[in-house]
Order: structure tokens, then sequence, then C-alpha cells
């Protein structure tokens, strides 16, 4: 099929953008504004600012009640969670993640000059593939990282067989999966610990944020140390720490943002039946599904553009994007795509072919509490004009 390559070719252009202003994903959702500024207050007024403050405690106990888990410790961010987590599994030589996912699962580990091996993904999961990590095993390796990539669950029975056979250590990127559930269990209690991010654009943010969840008393209080530079008690440093705490001010965002968590995943349930509604009979696209009989935070709208679609997905990405619609072409191209990884491994497309095909036809669409009344229908109303070019 000839695809239409540019967009000067596409019958459409000329007229005004479809919205004055524009729709993003990932903007983020904001509760109520009088409760977070008076948390802020009595925050102003306590004159307690950082260091594991009642906010943070009151945030992590939460939080750990919502997942159904024991252990919940608050971080500055997701990418700081991650290096924490692994540094406190004492991963090193060799750790097997996907290269379909966002650049952070790589960084924390190379971070610490460990190597990040990539494994391809199941093309319908968008998820590890076990066969895919039982290939990339050496005598080197000490870990497994699965990615809970847009909020749904890794395949954590199969992963957690192949850690045990080759006594490796299995923890979670769970940055996109907080609310989500796997089997009937919330995430959280799979794998030695898991890292969820609470970063601005993520379906519940602390402004920047994350945590750890594990069920493990030893290493929860091993990575409490480490993240406040390994203090225990005053004048007393036990372990080589960093400073990873959450600073008050995010918890009291993420108090806040707890209390709206059920109209987020309303509005994000919403714009995904609509989207999935408009675009089932639209031919060459493809929603990913959630599995309804889960728990999921229905964030991230994933749009595959198939090799049957008479545009270019790059085409229609900027096609979007002239129309105000910012969508976004997440993960590509792939971790093994980007420096430093793609000088280590030029080769790694060949190992990669799910996620080479997966990464160049997706797109992410703009959802959220944020979108204004119709807009999904106007989206799609334009999928369809693409579609018949
Ligand atoms: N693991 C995984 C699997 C992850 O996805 C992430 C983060 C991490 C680990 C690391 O966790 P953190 O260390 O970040 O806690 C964003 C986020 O920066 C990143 O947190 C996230 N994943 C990734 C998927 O998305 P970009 O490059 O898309 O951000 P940016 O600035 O382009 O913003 C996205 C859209 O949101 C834009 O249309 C603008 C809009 N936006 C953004 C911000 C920050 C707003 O409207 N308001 C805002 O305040 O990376």
């Amino acid at each position: 099929m000839k695809k239409i390559q540019s967009l000067n070719d596409l019958a459409i252009n000329g007229a005004p953008p479809a919205f004055d202003e524009a729709l993003h994903v990932g903007r983020p959702n904001i509760g109520d504004r009088k409760d977070f500024l008076h948390r802020v207050g009595e925050m102003l007024d306590r004159r307690w600012l950082s260091n594991n403050g009642p906010l943070v405690q009151e945030l992590e106990e939460k939080i750990a009640a919502y997942q159904d888990v024991k252990h919940c410790i608050a971080m500055c961010n997701g990418t700081i969670a991650l290096e924490i987590a692994i540094r406190a599994l004492e991963l090193k030589g060799e750790v097997i993640i996907p290269s379909y996912t966002f650049i952070a699962t790589a960084h924390a580990l190379q971070w610490q000059e460990i190597t990040p091996v990539f494994a391809d993904i199941d093309p319908q999961t968008h998820n590890l593939d076990p066969a895919a990590v039982r290939r990339m095993i050496t005598p080197r390796t000490t870990g497994i990282i699965g990615v809970h990539l847009w909020g749904r669950g890794a395949p954590n029975a199969e992963l957690q067989t192949i850690a045990d056979e080759h006594n490796l250590k299995l923890m979670y990127d769970a940055a996109h999966a907080f609310g989500c559930g796997m089997g009937g269990t919330m995430i959280g209690n799979f794998g030695a610990c898991e890292v969820l991010s609470f970063h601005a654009t993520k379906f519940f943010n602390t402004f920047e944020g994350g945590a750890i969840l594990t069920n493990d008393d030893a290493l929860a209080d091993k990575m409490r140390l480490m993240r406040n530079f390994g203090f225990s008690g005053l004048d007393n440093v036990i372990y080589p720490g960093t400073n990873g705490k959450m600073v008050e001010v995010c918890a009291a965002m993420g108090l806040t943002n707890l209390e709206y968590i059920d109209t987020v995943i309303a509005a994000n349930l919403h714009n995904y039946n609509a989207y999935r509604e408009g675009i089932v009979d639209i031919p060459g696209l493809s929603l990913l599904t959630y599995d309804e009989s889960e728990r999921n935070n229905y964030q991230y709208v994933v749009l595959e553009v198939g090799d049957d679609f008479p545009v270019l997905r790059d085409i229609l990405i900027a096609a979007l994007h002239a129309e105000n619609i910012l969508a976004r072409k997440y993960f590509w191209p792939g971790c093994h795509g980007m420096k430093p990884y793609r000088d280590f491994y030029p080769h790694a497309r060949l190992m990669l072919p799910n996620t080479e095909r997966i990464a160049g036809r997706v797109i992410v669409l703009p959802s959220g509490t944020t979108l204004p009344n119709g807009a999904v229908e106007n989206v799609i109303d334009l999928l369809r004009v693409y579609a018949e070019q």
C-alpha cells in the first residue's frame, strides 16, 4: 500500500487548528486547591518541610493501604526510587529489562555501572516476553526488572519462575501502575519490590515524586536508610546512601490528589471508552485494551497505527500536532535506539523485532481530567478523515 509520507499530501491543510487550546498527554490531574493550600498552610506553621515529616508519613500509610502492601517508602522521584531499589537488592553485572520503556528504567542501572540487557516484548501486551528474557540470561545476569507498561501487569508468574530457576532477583518498574492490580492482587505485591512514579504527568502526582512498595521488612528498612544518606539515628551512618527524600509540599499534593483519585479514574475510563468505541471501526487503527476485570487507572490511551492505515505514523502525529492535539510516540525508538545504549549494542534491533515494530506504530492520545467535553469525539472525527485519505 502506498502511504501518505508528507503532511502536504494530506487533503486537509490550511484550516485553523481543531483546538484553540492544546490537548496534552499527561496534563496534571489536580485535586481540590483549597485542601492543598490548607495543608501547605499547616505545613508552614509547623516549620517542618522535609526529612520524613508528618505529611510524608501520612501519605506513605495511605498509599500502602490503597495498594494493600505492607511498606510504602516515599521518594523524591521515580528514577531515584529505582536506583535505590536496584542498590538495595545488590544487583550488579547485567540486569534484563525491556527496551520498550521510558529511558529511566535503563539509566537507573547504567548510572550505577550495571549493564541493562534488553529483552523483547510480547506485541499483544507490550510487556516483557518471558521466552525472550530466558534468551538473554548469561553468567553475569543478577536480576530482572519487569515494567508494568501502561499500568498493565507484566507476566509475573513466568518471570518469577525464571528468576527462581536462575537465582536472579526480580523487581518491577511500576511507574505507570499506581491504582492497578493483576490477578486480583494490587501492584506492590509482586517481585522483591515495585517502584511507582508520581511525576506531574502521571495519573496521580506529587509534582515530582515516587515510592517503593514492598512486603519485605528488612528491605524496607534498608531502603529507608538509603534514601536518607544511610543515617540510622543522629550522627550514625551505616550504609552509603543518597538523598531520595520526598518533601512535605509534595506529600501535601499527594494527599490532596489521593482524595481525588476516583474522579481521575472515572474521567480516564470515560475517555478510554469513548476512544475505544470510536476507533473500533476505523480500518488500520486499533487501541490497546485494558482487562476490565482488573483494577486499572486507564491513564494511557495507546493507539496502534497498522500497516494498512493510509498515513505513516509520524505524519499522523505531525497532523495531530498541527490540530493542537499533542499526541506522543511513547516510547520510540526504544532504549536500545538511544545513547549510550545504541553504541553499546549497534545490532540490538535484530534481537528486538517486536519492540521495533510496536515502537514504530504506537501513538499515545490525550486523556485525563482536563480534556474538554467532546474533545475525544473530535479527535476521532479527525482520525476518520485521515483514514479516508
Ligand atoms: N519508569 C517509567 C516506565 C516511566 O514512565 C517513568 C517516567 C520513570 C520510570 C521515571 O519516573 P520519574 O523519575 O519521572 O518519576 C514524561 C515524564 O517526565 C516522565 O515522568 C514519564 N515517565 C514519561 C512517560 O513522561 P515527557 O518527556 O513526556 O514529559 P513532557 O515534558 O514532554 O510532558 C508531557 C506532556 O505533559 C506535555 O504535553 C506537556 C504536559 N505537561 C507536562 C508537565 C511536566 C503539563 O501539561 N504540565 C506539566 O507540569 O516525560
